[in-house]
């Protein structure tokens, strides 16, 4: 499919670059140059496979990982000015979602601003909790310091992709001396998955109800877990215990949009397809911890219908970032 938009697609700066090693230490040669460069391989690659856009997002966990809070602030600002830059060169291919200093829920909300009135960004991408002030001082973002930042995000009407990062090791007990599923083979999603979920029993949705929530990787786990999330043994009646006022069904089929990034498998794409709806499933990479080739020679030829193909590899996402093309 020629047109394809593509939205989890990463870049790295000089202050950030070294994050990205550890997960592929091994291919740093070629994995290094690819996330720094925008206008020579990935362009290529994005012609030669049929993608006409990708909006740029930073590496991570970057920005989330600076508890030095003026530093998150200056990082942000340095990577969103370098994303900016790179756009202006060719804003017919590419657009760009803010780091975001969530450290500093105040300076967040102002970069965001920056960013989307200034700078033409479609949204934000944030990779996970933030530490805050202190390398074990770790901070959600259903907590209620963040009720501002999301008010000032609903008004200016731009979506939040809430990317993965690691569980730090202070949290990790439970995969202790199995070390091979810390990052994207379990624990990305399952860190991501209960952030999403925390979002949404905090109420956080009833109080603004047109926040937009993106998620990569077919939803980090969610969709098949959706119904046995709010089932909790029919019979028993239980009442939920959290604050929103609704199952969480409700919300992730209200508030979240999915993305393909990392996923390239069609039984998992057709079943976010049955949860949520052909106009809440996106096609991305992940640039470039995943191949594009590969993803968009699924994707082109994956067995479901032509007009959620059309739907799921451009016209979603076209919508939902009001992107002019
Ligand atoms: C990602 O951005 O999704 C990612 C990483 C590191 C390793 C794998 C991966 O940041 O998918
Ligand atoms: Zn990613």
């Amino acid at each position: 499919m020629q047109g394809k938009i593509a939205l989890e697609e990463h870049v790295a700066i000089d202050a950030t670059l070294s994050d990205s090693q550890v997960f592929g230490a091994h291919v740093w040669d070629t994995l290094g140059p690819r996330l720094v460069d925008v206008q020579d391989m990935r362009l290529a690659e994005m012609d030669k496979y049929g993608i006409e856009m990708m909006i740029l997002s930073l590496n991570a966990p970057a920005v989330q990982a600076i508890h030095d809070v003026a530093r998150a602030v200056q990082v942000a600002q340095l990577a969103n000015d370098a994303l900016a830059a790179e756009v202006r060169k060719r804003p017919a291919r590419f657009a760009a979602f803010a780091a975001l200093p969530m450290q500093d829920p105040e300076a967040a909300t102002k970069e965001l601003t920056r960013c989307v009135k200034e700078l033409g960004f479609v949204g934000a991408l944030v990779n996970g909790f933030s530490q805050t002030g202190a390398p074990d001082n770790v901070t959600y973002y259903d907590l209620p310091q963040y009720r501002p930042f999301w008010r000032a995000l609903e008004a200016l009407d731009v979506p939040f992709y809430l990317h993965p990062r690691n569980p730090l090791p202070s949290w990790s007990r439970f995969y202790e001396g199995h070390n091979w599923m810390l990052g994207p083979n379990w624990a990305f999603a399952a860190e991501t998955a209960v952030h999403a979920l925390r979002l949404i029993g905090s109420g956080l949705f009833d109080e603004c109800p047109n926040l937009k929530i993106v998620l990569g990787h077919l939803g980090e786990g969610i969709p098949v877990q959706l119904w046995r999330i709010d089932g909790r043994n029919g019979w028993m009646k239980a009442p939920h215990k959290y604050p929103a006022k609704h199952g969480v069904g409700h919300y992730f089929r209200k508030h979240f949009h999915l993305t393909t990034s990392g996923n390239f498998h069609t039984p998992s794409l057709v079943n976010a397809v049955a949860e949520m709806g052909a106009d809440r499933v996106m096609f991305s990479v992940d640039w470039p911890f995943e191949d594009v080739g590969e993803g968009c020679d699924w994707f082109d030829k994956a067995q479901i219908g032509e007009a959620d193909r059309v739907k799921i590899g451009r016209d979603n996402a076209i919508k939902l970032f009001k992107l002019k093309l």
